[in-house]
């Protein structure tokens, strides 16, 4: 197969493949949330994970307009200026990327290789969506609405602007917001400036950055991101479905210190407070288990109290470990209204939503 032949298509490692050359490149490009910094309600500036698809663009805020068109009655052009004018709200919104986990999958979707580090929380301010799709007049007949970043690039031999579409009803839904701020500071450029969109409760994919445009359409939108990319698929042939809403999870800030290498956690024995945050974007989390003995026993972790005020934001669980002399493994995980997340890995072809839980081995040291 030629180069070109192979750009198009996704691929899967080989049994016992390494990380390549080209997901290392990945993996530096888009950092992840360093595990030890779950304690912040707030993810702190730099510490909240990236994905980029292509370049960061060049855009000029100055110059800069948001076109809203299609199947509207009035398309409009909006300055950054006249966007900050409007009402605005600030929301705490947990992000996480879809492909979170999927480092671990075996075999392996070669792609960002993330272990389970794609997830932040940001306090993001802006202007709900909804009221300006109906200024411009939305036709009776729109089905969905697409978003177009600044960002171009090739993905699997498709050349492209980076694009979602989501349903209608969804980009009505008044939690949806054109946002400029992030932690009360201009969006930096890495997380999209001047505008993205924020879409709470979804995975990442749909908080589309460096926004140019957005068009109402009377089709479902057929882009790449939205027909071929973010598919639960387990044969290359079938549509499968698309991915969507955040599924449950819990993780644990890893306890003890690291070994500089290897991350194999150290703690000494005794009583070990073991703490993390816990979210899902599908239903309202209702419990946090810990096994401190690889899965065979699950003790309830005490749940932070649900916040009205930020519903869309992670919730803080903690749980007392007595811990003995030894080697263990500790499991976190997370459950909502809709299930419990998957102690075996579910797999699919581009590693999506893969919820698998978190698997913390750590030694304990005499005391
Ligand atoms: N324009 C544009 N928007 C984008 C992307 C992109 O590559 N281009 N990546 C998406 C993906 S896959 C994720 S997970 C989130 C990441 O947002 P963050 O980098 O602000 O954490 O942005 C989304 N929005
Ligand atoms: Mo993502």
């Amino acid at each position: 197969m030629t180069a070109t032949e192979n750009r198009g298509m996704a691929r899967i490692a080989e049994p016992g493949e390494g990380i390549g050359l080209d997901e290392l490149a990945l993996a530096t490009r888009n950092h992840g949330l360093p595990l030890e910094a779950l304690r912040y309600d707030v993810t702190p500036p730099g510490l909240h994970y990236v994905l980029t698809h292509f370049d960061i663009p060049a855009v000029d805020p100055a110059s800069w307009q948001l076109r809203i068109g299609g199947a509207v009655d009035r398309p409009l052009a909006l300055r950054l200026d006249d966007l900050v004018r409007r009402p605005a709200v600030t929301s705490r919104v947990l992000l996480e990327c879809a492909g979170n986990g999927r480092a671990r999958l075996e075999p392996r979707p070669v792609s960002q290789p993330w272990l389970l580090e794609a997830v932040g929380t940001a306090e993001w301010t802006g202007t709900p969506l909804a009221p300006l799709l109906e200024e411009a007049g939305i036709s009776p007949a729109a089905v969905d609405v697409a978003f177009t970043g600044a960002d171009h690039g090739v993905e699997r031999g498709v050349e492209q602007d980076y694009a979602r579409g989501l349903p209608l009803a969804d980009a009505l839904h008044p939690e949806a917001l054109l946002v400029w701020a992030m932690n009360g500071q201009p969006l930096p450029p890495q997380h999209g400036a001047p505008l993205r969109l924020l879409v709470p409760g979804w995975y990442g994919m749909a908080h589309v950055k460096w926004l140019t445009r957005i068009d109402v359409l009377t089709e479902p939108f057929t882009g790449y991101q939205n027909a071929t990319a973010y598919r639960l698929k387990v044969d290359a042939e079938e549509a499968g479905d698309p991915v969507t809403r955040i599924r449950p999870r819990a993780l644990m800030a890893p306890p003890g210190w690291p070994d500089f290498m290897t991350r194999e956690r150290f703690v000494r024995a005794g009583a070990v407070p073991l703490s993390g945050r816990a979210w899902s974007g599908r239903a309202p989390v209702t419990r946090v288990e810990v096994s401190t003995d690889g899965g065979r026993t699950w003790e309830d972790a005490a749940l932070g109290p649900a916040d009205p005020d930020h519903p869309f934001a992670w919730r803080g669980w903690t749980c007392a470990w007595t811990a003995a002399p030894g080697a263990h493994e500790l499991l976190v995980r997370a459950t909502d209204e809709q299930g419990t997340q998957p102690v075996e890995p579910e797999w699919n072809r581009q590693g999506m939503a893969n919820n698998l839980v978190q698997r913390v081995p750590v030694t304990v040291l005499p005391g």
